[in-house]
């Protein structure tokens, strides 16, 4: 029994030591980054069974993003190495004054290559939820049709299919990713959209209406995340913004995304109600962004607890 079941690309991601340009940084940390990954490896912190699929590179970089993952205690059976294409790879370049930024080394990688065939029935059967993201599709046509085919074969085994829109305007174009994604939400159950993300699909950033119109086109839960106001949670029993968590410096915001969709989908699995399953979310989330690296910051059960003691003990 697999708790939660995603597929996605994992690169080796390069780290900046220091801020600035990224032609003057000269030392990094080699890390790995990918959205779905990062979403497991949280939902394994938090000691759920999750279970990740991709094909890698059979290069060392492809060991090495594999070795990391199944030593966080996320499930790797699944993932498949490709003698003929290389594993990913991405740099982050950190700003003080600006966003950081990513440069990315992926165009023809061995994830890329993915198609339906490589999430087998097998594993889909097992699992309660299917989670993907808008960067899966954005990869090539292959892994579009097999997001689509995922979709589809989950509806059939009864699996929760979450999607996390995840934007990503440097791997396609504007007009197909809206119209990809838009579709996309169709077939799935909960939809965790980031505000600004909700305002480049529908054109409006009212956190509501952004989760009537995804409901709309058949989202059963969606969650609207606002950064550091919470976010605004919508299904048929609820419609209602949950407050964030305050952190004392947000040292890197990639990734908490993952963190929030990791902690949404972990209160959810637990039999929490949609609030408290966000509010789990908007913890996660804040603390992954007190770290650098992706999945450094994601809490166990004990870091979430205590963070969470603190809001209450905030608002008594
Ligand atoms: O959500 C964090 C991810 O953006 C990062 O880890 C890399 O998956 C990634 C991507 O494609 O941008």
């Amino acid at each position: 029994e697999i708790d939660v079941l995603t597929i996605g690309e994992t690169m080796v991601l390069l780290n900046p030591h220091e801020s600035g340009p990224m032609r003057h940084v000269v030392d990094f940390r080699k890390r790995i980054g990918g959205a779905e990954s990062n979403m497991a490896v949280g939902l394994a912190r938090l000691d759920h069974d999750a279970a990740w699929i991709s094909r890698l590179g059979s290069d060392p970089h492809g060991q090495y993003v594999r070795d990391t993952i199944r030593g966080a205690g996320v499930d790797t059976q699944y993932v498949t190495f490709d003698a003929e294409a290389p594993t990913g790879l991405m740099f982050k370049e950190r700003r003080e004054l600006a966003e950081s930024r990513v440069y990315y080394y992926r165009d023809d990688s061995a994830a890329s290559r993915m198609a339906p065939d490589d999430l087998p029935d097998e594993a889909l059967a097992n699992a309660r939820y299917l989670h993907l993201t808008g960067i899966t599709p954005a990869l090539s046509e292959s892994c579009r049709e097999l997001v689509f085919d995922a979709t589809r074969r989950a509806q059939e085994h009864g699996v929760t299919v979450s999607l996390d829109p995840n934007l990503r305007f440097k791997l396609w174009d504007e007009t197909m990713m809206r119209e990809t994604l838009l579709s996309l939400v169709e077939e799935c159950d909960v939809v965790l959209p980031g505000i600004e993300e909700g305002a480049v699909l529908l054109g409006t950033d009212d956190p509501e209406r952004i989760a009537t119109e995804f409901r709309a086109l058949g989202a059963d839960e969606v969650v609207v995340k606002l950064g550091a106001d919470g976010a605004f949670v919508a299904s048929d029993a609820v419609a209602e913004t949950v407050t964030g968590y305050e952190v004392e410096r947000v040292v890197d915001p990639v990734g908490a995304g993952d963190g929030f969709a990791a902690g949404y989908l972990s209160g959810r699995l637990e039999g929490l109600d949609p609030v408290r399953a966000t509010d789990r979310a908007n913890a996660v989330g804040a603390l992954a962004t007190t770290v650098t690296g992706d999945i450094e910051g994601l809490p166990t059960r004990s870091e979430l607890r205590s963070l969470q003691v603190t809001k209450t003990n905030k608002s008594d």
